[in-house]
């Protein structure tokens, strides 16, 4: 969800002015992305010219965009910008909060102390990390921030401190770190102890190095250095001791590390994607790649590419816009925002940010769901079934209504305030009207730390990622599972609804799967997008669980007609798309996902630029 920027210059004189360029640059090139801070670490000035064994390292962290980094790094004029560092290792992160609020001290990069032996960069999500967090206290470490990601800095330096001799190298370190992580990460290692070397791994998270140098590389195929080889037969390429096993041969080079290529290709387009578990390693200006031991079928060479791509395309990845490429994350997103909350086994579901006011929303009198455009429409969409699984009675209001209304509202109210971007300003608006009535509110929001995050009493992070695309579409099917999942929250004392529920929660695990059968009618739909795109107008139609659907349908170009296995509708339609059955009240998120696929051919078959449409803005955020 994040961005990860390292530079490495070895041989190369650069100020250290030049090095925050290039950090900063690299950062904004991951800004589309979304975060909602940045930081960088890179060496602290030394305190004398002659005393190179000073080796401080410098942090500095601030929320709000990467400008105000920018802004900060030049404030700090102990910093002595002017300074020349001829092997230098700089590293940078833009965050995007899943552990604990954006804030400074929540920023990467993590330390391991306050003297800052070990700093690291990190992208993804450590699922042991209590555990480690726990042990590592007992062992007299002390934590600064909510995230999961400081144990790593912190695990490290207990594994540096009880080394078994100072022998030991920066890679080892963090082959012993990794061996206790659970979950995905991407992650860069900088450390006072290994002045000028850089540590880089993954698993689950992508990682990759560009090279740059005004020499030949002298291979682009580097084997991969294996710690354990017990195979009878050495003879392959990457046991050859007399192999060039690195990439750099101690003259001038530079390296880049990046969770993303768009960071590195104005640079070089020379670039090592790294493998799950491979641990990238430079010292003394070479680059080599460590792993383990090997496994059966695996490739033990990672070649040096050369990338044609631009970066336009880069970020986009296969996809042609935005747009294109969430409708088609929305397998994974819908994963992501069920995440830790349903139990499939014991139909338990948990929503961290509501379970302490349970107690208080079921006492409430009825629900009132607010929102603008697409959040209103998930509103619409699950009114029916929280309607059904909470007993209450539930109004949707699309909040410039509701405020143009004065409508009245009450201490015994509940009222959600629906937003991807958290800062729809109507939508605050209407917080802030709810709550000085009394009402308990709670958000409903994509972006931890925003506005009506805040603001509200609680409520629910949709956890769908970054959605860039102005037309909203997997925030939408994520909003639509939330509030799902809060009225199966809502029920589960019911005896009466427990059928009901087991059939919902069985659906949502097969959702994922499902929503893969409808995006494969992707050419399909193109298809008929190819015959419809020069009406002058179409007409959406549906009632009960997809009225909503309608009504997200319209607000692009297009129309069409869904149907599953409906021989009576079929037989006289001009086209159908059939979609695969799922309980009624999840429908809704598949029958939505033709009519994303089918506005975004319709817009580009139109010439309509669809990340960036006329006239419309992805939140509006004034009034
Ligand atoms: C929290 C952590 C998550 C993970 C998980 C482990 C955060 C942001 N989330 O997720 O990373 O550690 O616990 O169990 O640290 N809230 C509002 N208004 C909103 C949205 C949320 O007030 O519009 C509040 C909510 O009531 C809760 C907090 O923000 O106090 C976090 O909400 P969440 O949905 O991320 O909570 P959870 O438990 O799923
Ligand atoms: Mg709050």
């Amino acid at each position: 969800l994040k961005g990860i920027f390292a530079y490495l210059n070895y041989q190369v004189p650069r100020t250290r002015k030049e090095i925050f360029e290039t950090l900063v640059k690299g950062l904004q090139r991951l800004e589309y992305r979304g975060y909602d801070s940045a930081g960088i670490a890179v060496d602290g000035p030394s305190k004398t010219t002659s005393d190179r064994n000073n080796n401080s390292i410098c942090l500095i962290k601030k929320t709000g965009k990467v400008k105000a980094l920018d802004e900060e790094l030049y404030k700090k004029d102990s910093l002595n910008l002017d300074e020349e560092l001829c092997t230098h290792f700089g590293i940078a992160h833009t965050r995007w909060a899943t552990h604990g609020e954006p804030s400074a001290l929540n920023s990467h990069p993590h330390r391991s102390d306050k003297d800052n032996e070990f700093v690291v960069i990190h992208n993804g999500i450590i699922t042991n990390y209590k555990e480690l967090k726990k042990y590592l206290i007992n062992k007299g470490y002390e934590f600064e921030s909510e995230t999961d990601t400081e144990v790593i800095p912190k695990l490290i330096k207990y594994v540096y401190d009880n080394r078994e001799n100072d022998s030991i190298t920066f890679s080892k370190l963090v082959e012993r770190v990794i061996k206790q992580l659970e979950g995905a990460f991407a992650l860069v290692f900088k450390s006072r102890h290994f002045p000028g070397e850089a540590v880089a791994t993954r698993r689950g998270s992508p990682m990759v190095i560009g090279v740059r140098s005004e020499h030949e590389l002298l291979t682009e195929h580097i084997p991969v250095q294996y710690n354990s080889v017990h195979e009878k037969n050495s003879r392959n390429r990457a046991d050859s001791s007399s192999a060039i096993n690195s990439v750099g041969d101690g003259r001038a080079v530079e390296f880049y590390f990046a969770s993303d290529a768009s960071a590195i290709i104005e640079h070089t387009n020379k670039v090592l994607y790294m493998e799950d578990d491979d641990i990238a390693v430079v010292t003394g200006g070479k680059l080599s790649i460590h792993r383990m031991n090997r496994q059966a079928g695996e490739d033990p060479v990672r070649a040096i590419m050369t990338l044609q791509m631009e970066l336009k395309q880069i970020m986009k990845g296969n996809f042609d816009a935005f747009m294109q490429k969430e409708i088609f994350e929305q397998p994974e997103s819908v994963v992501n925002t069920m995440r830790g909350r349903i139990c499939f086994d014991t139909k338990k579901v948990v929503l961290g940010g509501l379970k302490d006011h349970l107690k208080e929303i079921k006492r409430c009198r009825r629900l009132i769901m607010i929102g603008c455009g697409t959040s209103f429409h998930a509103a619409v969409a699950t009114r029916q079934i929280l309607e059904e699984l909470t007993e209450l009675p539930v109004m949707v209001e699309l909040a410039s209504d509701f405020l143009d209304r004065i409508t009245p509202v009450f201490r015994d109210d509940v009222c959600f305030f629906i937003s991807q971007s958290g800062e729809t300003a109507d939508t605050l608006m209407a917080l802030r009207y709810c709550k000085e009535r009394g009402a308990l509110t709670v958000g409903v929001t994509n972006t931890v730390g925003s506005s009506i995050c805040r603001e509200t009493d609680c409520g629910v992070h949709i956890n769908a990622g970054p959605e860039i695309g102005v037309a909203s579409t997997k925030a939408y099917t994520s909003q639509f599972v939330s509030l799902i999942m809060f009225g199966l929250m809502m029920s589960e004392d019911r005896l009466s609804l427990q059928k009901r529920r087991e059939e919902i929660i069985n659906s949502l695990k097969m959702l994922p799967e499902l929503i893969k059968k409808v995006l494969s009618l992707d050419e399909k739909i193109k298809a008929i997008a190819n015959e419809l795109y020069q009406q002058r107008s179409l007409l959406v139609m549906g009632r009960g669980f997809n009225y909503a659907t309608c009504l997200e349908g319209a607000l692009g170009r297009p129309i069409i007609i869904c149907c599953q296995d409906d021989t009576e509708l079929t037989k006289n339609a001009y086209q159908t798309i059939e979609l695969p059955q799922t309980v009624d009240c999840l429908q809704g998120i598949l029958s939505v996902i033709p009519l994303q696929l089918m506005s975004f051919h319709l817009a580009v078959l139109r010439g309509y630029d669809v990340d960036f449409p006329r006239n419309l803005a992805k939140s509006v955020t004034v009034e």
